[in-house]
């Protein structure tokens, strides 16, 4: 059986539990905190998570782990069957991922974590986010979902991404800068899927046990 190890309170491990849920892929979940040692970085050279266990090997970064399920278990799929529209879906996922989630990351030591960002990090993150944040919009479709009439793998990220930037740019900017966006209604029609009811009560759990061991 896949292992999926991490921890709840990740985005990416949310992104990769989302699939799984939602393709019904039988898994258990292992937690690690990304740590560094050995033994992790044997799995995941970085020592990032989520990674998983398959009884290949295991395999790491989110969105190939993703692809992997997909050709794996290709029932209840999270990619359209259409060569170009599968690819619009991975358009989106990668824009969610490296455009918009790995800019706003830079920001939150300083929004969740007590730190202190370095000189210059949020002025110039800022209109870098807004640009990334309206190239993306050009692409979402919200209708209902972000690639279109039917779930995938791009709600796979953007459901775990978009309410953290959201968040993200309140504390620092004082500002929602998703507000142009429908985001409330799309994140109430997923809260209608008990994957992501699963997913974040889950991560609610979690994020409560990593504040108490940052406290003690
Ligand atoms: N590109 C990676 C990003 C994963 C990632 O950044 N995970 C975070 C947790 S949300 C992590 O492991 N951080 C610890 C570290 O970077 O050392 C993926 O898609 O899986």
């Amino acid at each position: 059986m896949i292992q999926l190890v991490g921890f709840a309170a990740s985005n990416y491990y949310n992104k990769v539990k989302l699939a799984l849920l939602e393709k019904q892929i039988e898994f258990t979940e292992v937690l690690n905190w990304a740590s560094k040692d050995e033994a992790t970085l044997s799995e995941s050279p970085l020592g990032k998570v989520p990674f998983i266990r398959t009884e290949q090997g295991s395999l790491c970064e989110s969105q190939v782990i993703l692809e992997y399920l997909e050709d794996a278990y290709p029932a209840q799929p999270l990619f359209p069957a259409d060569a170009f529209a599968a690819a619009k879906v991975r358009e989106l996922a990668w824009f969610l991922d490296v455009h918009i989630e790995l800019v706003a990351r830079r920001l939150y030591g300083e929004a969740f974590f007590g730190k202190t960002a370095a000189p210059g990090v949020i002025d110039q993150t800022r209109p870098e986010l807004e640009r990334n944040l309206a190239a993306f919009a050009r692409l979402a479709k919200f209708a209902p979902y972000v690639a279109g009439d039917t779930f995938s793998a791009a709600d796979c990220v953007a459901a775990v991404h978009l309410p953290l930037i959201s968040m993200t740019t309140r504390k620092i900017y004082g500002e929602d800068f998703l507000a142009a966006l429908p985001i409330k209604p799309y994140l109430a029609l997923l809260g209608e899927r008990p994957s992501v009811q699963r997913v974040n009560a889950d991560r609610k759990e979690n994020t409560a046990l990593m504040a108490s061991r940052a406290g003690g």
